[in-house]
């Protein structure tokens, strides 16, 4: 399942830049962290980039092994780029501009995935990065070491939801906690780190924005936003909604989840999630963003009540009036 030439690229390089999305999310930084750390033991040099901002709570006392941009010093013993967790190149924010004159691998699960990158390795229907990052360990004759299982367990819990999203007929997760769990790590450890941690004053925010939810499309579409206000004023330093789409998500009746951030001035950030019809990430992608089938979000130029509009006349062309 692994291509050859991603086994070539590894094995073809002395030094490697490991490179995830702006705004890491475990997944992204358990792939991170695992490969660059199973790469060191083959004695390979390895150095991290992320753009950041490293804004929750469960991966935030990671960032400092992370730089923002990649320095020429670090090009000179010409380094393989592997880019993780990443559907299109500008996922990676500024680094972007950095990868003149090195090749480029990718690995990556998301449905929206481009393509780039000089060597490719793209599974849309695999449950997280980190389950290809520890099925790539695995096909090279490794076994996760504690840490890094620990690490892999972490993105395989993040982007699975704990589990809660994988369908029928789909035992790969399972199969890799398993192994993952043989190898140490805990669920237990992982969920803590997950859920706890959080600030009070972030709980707050989204008591807020869950009171400020509008039923739309006959409760098939539930709909909030956040202003570029409320953040500062609970001084609320961290971006986590997931404690929203979850309790939105038990609405009877719900179809789609509509969160819409002002970020600045003049743009907005939103985030969906579906249940079993709309393709979120298809959606996402009409207003340059990306992601799955049913979680994606996207940035934008605007304000909310227009960014509102524009997406609802979406949402109404497929799954119809209200
Ligand atoms: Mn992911």
């Amino acid at each position: 399942m692994v291509p050859e030439a991603l086994l070539d690229f590894l094995r073809d390089h002395d030094s490697f830049l490991l490179i995830g999305h702006q705004e890491p999310d475990a997944d992204c930084l358990g792939s991170q962290l695992a490969l660059g750390s199973y790469l060191a033991r083959q004695g390979k040099t390895v150095k991290q980039y992320n753009h950041g901002p490293f804004k929750r709570a469960e991966i935030n006392s990671y960032q400092v092994g992370f730089s923002p941009r990649i320095d020429p010093l670090d090009k000179v013993s010409r380094p393989g780029v592997i880019v993780l967790d990443c559907s299109s190149v500008d996922r990676i924010g500024d680094l972007q501009h950095d990868l003149s004159g090195l090749l480029v691998a990718v690995i990556d699960h998301h449905a929206s995935s481009l393509g780039f990158g000089d060597v490719r390795w793209i599974e849309p229907q695999r449950p997280s990065t980190t389950w290809m990052v520890h099925h790539l360990i695995v096909a090279q004759g490794g076994v996760p070491n504690l840490e890094e299982a620990s690490w892999l367990m972490l993105g395989l819990a993040t982007d699975t939801g704990f589990f809660r999203h994988v369908e029928a007929g789909k035992p790969d997760a399972f199969e890799a906690a398993a192994e993952l769990a043989k190898a140490g790590a805990s669920a237990k450890a992982v969920y803590q780190q997950i859920n706890g941690g959080k600030q009070l004053a972030n709980q707050k925010l989204m008591g807020l924005i869950l009171s400020r939810t509008e039923s739309l499309f006959d409760g098939r579409v539930l709909y909030s936003w956040e202003d570029q206000s409320d953040r500062p004023r609970f001084g609320a330093e961290n971006r986590e909604s997931d404690m929203i789409y979850q309790t939105l998500q038990g609405v009877a009746g719900v179809e789609l989840i509509i969160l819409l951030r002002q970020d600045t001035a003049t743009t907005v950030t939103a985030g969906l999630r579906s249940r079993a019809i709309v393709d979120v990430g298809a959606l996402a992608l009409k207003f340059g963003g990306g992601g799955h089938v049913r979680a994606s979000g996207f940035s934008c130029e605007g304000l909310l009540s227009d960014v509102k509009t524009r997406l609802l006349a979406e949402v109404a062309a497929l799954i119809g009036p209200a």
